[in-house]
């Protein structure tokens, strides 16, 4: 018979190469050592050190699967969760930070764009130099992308874009801006621009008042007739599966993400139940302790073996939309179980700042809506089950 071990239940550690175990344990390291000590601080503050894009540029955690000769690491894509995991078990603001750099910018520039955007773009966003952002969502298009305004119209040498973005990571501090928008020149289909911060029109005032994820700064993108050359268009894709390429990326990285944070939940809780005693017994004694920390460890180890899957099908070029849809849904959800019994079982303190429980517990509400809400990626697995569209 096998031994069994709670924090890997699975043997998830055995079931990755050498490389993905090497880039996994330095990103914890970068994480515990340079993340874990700021974020509470940051957090209370909601302020974002834009240092961290360097610090992680510099661990070569940004492009983890953007070949090396732009400047990433041409890494596989579990590698790429497994750094998710590590940053999201610190913050899952930190998390998203990496990822929209990584997926949602990075991974456009290089899949739709020209080889001169690839050259002047890439290596500095791999490096940190310069810190991106996407936007996709507009104030009355959330859900429904389709529904956008932002609209670019052709000129003489390029394009006019006039619209407003809500809700963009990074927007503010962002020197890159991949914008979407519908075209006029391409029959009103949407189109991915690159745009560059200083450009006239353009500004990202930050979104205040977030009660979630506020160690990640967030802002809208108004555009007032901005002027761009041809040279700002992402020529290789057209339509709504631009920007669903990309997300496809980045819903799955926050499926590895939030496993990340119910872990560092679930340990919490585990350590905090060992500790306390009530009624002359550890916490961690009793009947109701136990199932929550069985019903945290047995989500968590079917989400990270789920994300396994995905993530070697999407190496091999063969995962399905769908199977992320799974895994970003079903993870997210979970892993909001997992902080909330947590913050349950740490009584009074689990509501106090130094626990970091409740932290954990309110970012993974955005989450749970950022990247297709639950509700949402449950929409999209009733229609691939049913073949019926329910969304309108
Ligand atoms: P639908 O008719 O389903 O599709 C339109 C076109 O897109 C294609 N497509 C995809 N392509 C690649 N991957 C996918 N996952 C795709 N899903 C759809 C599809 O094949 C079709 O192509 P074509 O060539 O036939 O035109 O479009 P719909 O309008 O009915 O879509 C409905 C729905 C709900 C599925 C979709 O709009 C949706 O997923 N909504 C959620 C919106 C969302 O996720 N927004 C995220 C914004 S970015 C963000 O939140 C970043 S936070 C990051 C951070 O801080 O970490
Ligand atoms: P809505 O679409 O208005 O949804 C509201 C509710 O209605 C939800 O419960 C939803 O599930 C439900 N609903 C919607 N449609 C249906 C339907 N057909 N049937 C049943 N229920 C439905 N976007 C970007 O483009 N770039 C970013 O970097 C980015 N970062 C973000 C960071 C933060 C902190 C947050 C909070 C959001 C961010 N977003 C970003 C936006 C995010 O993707 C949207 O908030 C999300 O897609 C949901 O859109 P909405 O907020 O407009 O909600």
């Amino acid at each position: 018979l096998g031994r069994f071990d709670w924090e890997d239940p699975f043997r998830l550690n055995d079931q990755l190469s050498e490389e993905e175990r090497m880039l996994r344990d330095a990103a914890r390291s970068y994480a515990q050592e340079k993340l874990q000590p700021r974020v509470i601080k940051a957090y209370r503050e909601e302020s974002t050190d834009p240092e961290i894009f360097r610090e992680m540029g510099e661990m070569g955690l940004l492009g983890v699967t953007v070949p090396e000769e732009y400047g990433g690491l041409g890494a596989s894509y579990v590698a790429y969760g497994l750094v998710a995991r590590e940053v999201e078990r610190v913050d899952s603001g930190y998390r998203s930070m990496m990822s929209v750099q990584s997926s949602l910018v990075m991974y456009p520039i290089y899949a739709y764009g020209t080889e001169a955007q690839r050259q002047k773009y890439l290596p500095k966003l791999a490096s940190g130099a310069w810190i991106g952002c996407f936007g996709l969502t507009e104030p009355d298009a959330g859900s429904d992308p389709a529904g956008m305004k932002t609209v670019a119209k052709k000129t003489a040498n390029g394009y006019v874009l006039n619209g407003a973005k809500m809700w963009i990571s990074n927007a503010p501090i962002a020197d890159v801006f991949v914008v979407w928008a519908k075209s006029e020149a391409h029959g009103g289909k949407i189109k991915g621009f690159v745009l560059d911060r200083g450009t006239k029109g353009l500004s990202a005032p930050k979104v205040g008042g977030k009660l979630s994820l506020r160690a990640s700064i967030t802002g809208e993108i108004v555009m007032k007739d901005v002027e761009v050359g041809e040279d700002a268009l992402l020529p290789h894709v057209e339509g709504l599966k631009g920007p669903f390429g990309c997300l496809n990326r980045a819903r799955y990285g926050i499926a590895w993400g939030v496993m990340g944070s119910a872990e560092f939940c679930m340990h919490a809780a585990r350590s905090y139940g060992l500790d306390r005693k009530q009624f002359g017994k550890p916490l961690a004694q009793t009947q109701l302790f136990q199932l929550k920390l069985a019903n945290m460890m047995t989500e968590i180890s079917l989400g990270l073996q789920g994300c396994l899957q995905v993530g070697r099908l999407l190496d091999q070029a063969n995962a399905a939309p769908e199977m992320i849809s799974i895994i970003k849904r079903n993870n997210c959800g979970k892993a909001l179980d997992a902080a909330r019994w947590a913050r349950d079982m740490h009584g009074g303190n689990g509501i106090q700042e130094d626990y970091q429980i409740m932290r954990h517990m309110v970012n993974l509400e955005t989450v749970n809506t950022y990247e297709g809400t639950h509700d949402v990626h449950a929409l999209i697995l009733g229609r691939a089950i049913t073949g019926l569209q329910a969304f309108f």
